[in-house]
């Protein structure tokens, strides 16, 4: 294993803010070959359907099928799968699933309505989307929780049809995943990766139905398909590596700031991790933690990698500079790791979760505290937010004149409508004019 080779800077030395931004810059691998190659793919599925499908899964994925049946899981093939488990993964994932239930109930949206000093009835009718497809990426770790995460908030929005796709190499699905579909009610699987699968799931084929917006992670062909599907269905954002930000006093066991590091770096080579202290004595604690425990990790290549590449320690004088460095960095996970954490809340402005006090791991939040894991990553905190139902809902506008509100209301179009040279616009709201 290489050394351990952790990037330190100090808030205010020269080259700082140039340093910081080069450590946070990240760029999408999706060039131009890569661009046409989904291209060709979509193209293909769009073309063949089915055949298409099937084809890829043999090349791709080394899975042979003679017929679509093999690649479709229903209800209750979904279902089986939860029972396979052993009890407390069972238990784990139903509790998981119940508290992220509960939790985006409350983010739902109802339609309203008033009624104004012209008579005119004015409102907004929220509705759910009817079809939702997720997509679950195939690859080492089996993320049942991103399952969760992404369902149940389309479920608690009254989306009527959630279903799924996931890579079954050499046709090998996981049950753990399969199970998190059935509690947070997947009510069918096909077993597609891929662009293929994002194709079939935009544009439909014989088998797979074509759906209204296609959430979940994904590797660059995931994402650039996702990318050139958008307009035709909804997507959700398109996700970078994943983030952690620490903001500590340096009265945490350091070997607690070490893991939580650790958690987000196993994620990927290009994850990143960053920690934030006005104790530098504090830092160093931290890097001989990360030094101790790097060896007993089993996804140590993956967090060395991640944290020499994109690791970085900040020296701050006070917790005031670390606040304020929060708002550049707009990090998708925020562990405050300080006394009283929510007196800062106010001055905090970009983070995709926020994770108060010393005993709040990033790790709760990301498997069964409630709140989604899917979050705006790489600064896009600034204008992005956590998954939720509003994501599912979308909105009508309701507007009702009277004849006296046509009269009133219609001058002013009429009006309007004749400075944009448009006559039919204004004709049709002077013929309810009366006076
Ligand atoms: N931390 C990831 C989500 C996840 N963690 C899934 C474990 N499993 C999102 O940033
Ligand atoms: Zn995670």
């Amino acid at each position: 294993m290489s050394e351990l080779n952790l990037k330190y800077l100090t808030l205010g030395e020269e080259g700082f803010d140039q340093n910081l931004a080069d450590m946070l810059s990240w760029e999408s691998v999706s060039d131009g070959d890569m661009q046409k190659l989904v291209a060709d793919i979509i193209h293909r599925v769009r073309k063949e359907g089915d055949a298409a499908l099937m084809d890829y899964s043999a090349k791709f994925d080394h899975f042979e099928v003679e017929s679509m049946d093999a690649l479709v899981l229903g209800a209750a093939e979904i279902e089986a799968a939860f029972h396979r488990l052993p009890e407390d993964q069972q238990q784990a994932l139903q509790t998981a699933a119940q508290r992220v239930e509960s939790y985006h109930s409350k983010q739902l949206s109802k339609s309203w309505q008033y009624t104004d000093e012209q008579g005119v009835v004015l409102g907004q009718k929220v509705t759910a989307m009817d079809k939702v497809g997720i997509y679950v990426p195939g690859g080492v770790a089996p993320l049942a929780s991103s399952v969760i995460m992404n369902a149940m908030p389309a479920k608690v929005a009254g989306v009527s049809s959630i279903v799924m796709t996931t890579p079954a190499p050499k046709g090998e699905v996981s049950d753990f995943v399969l199970a998190a579909a059935y509690v947070s009610g997947v009510t069918e699987c096909f077993l597609l990766g891929g662009a293929q699968a994002i194709a079939a799931l935009a544009y439909g084929t014989e088998t797979v139905p074509s759906v209204d917006k296609i959430v979940g992670p994904g590797n660059a062909f995931v994402a650039t398909a996702k990318a050139q599907v958008f307009g035709k269905v909804g997507i959700d954002m398109i996700a970078g590596p994943s983030e952690i930000l620490v903001v500590c006093d340096g009265k945490t066991n350091p070997d607690w700031v070490a893991m939580d590091l650790f958690s987000q770096a196993e994620h990927s080579h290009d994850a990143q991790a960053i920690l934030i202290s006005q104790d530098g004595e504090f830092l160093k604690q931290v890097e001989e933690s990360v030094k101790k425990l790097m060896p007993t990790m089993e996804r140590a290549d993956t967090i060395l990698e991640s944290l020499n590449s994109r690791g970085v320690f900040i020296k701050v004088d006070t917790l005031e500079q670390a606040i304020e460095l929060i708002n550049t960095i707009a990090p998708e996970h925020l562990e405050l790791s300080i006394d009283e954490p929510e007196q800062w809340l106010d001055r905090i402005r970009h983070a995709g979760a926020i994770f108060l006090g010393r005993y709040t791991s990033e790790a709760l939040g990301d498997y069964c505290a409630g709140p989604n894991h899917v979050l705006p990553t790489s600064g896009t905190a600034r204008f992005f937010s956590p998954l939720g139902v509003y994501d599912f809902q979308k909105r009508s506008s309701l507007i009702g004149a009277s004849a006296e509100a046509a009269n009133e209301l219609g001058k002013v179009a009429s009006v309007l409508a004749r400075g944009e040279l448009l006559s039919a616009h204004a004709q049709s709201a002077e013929y309810r004019i009366n006076d």
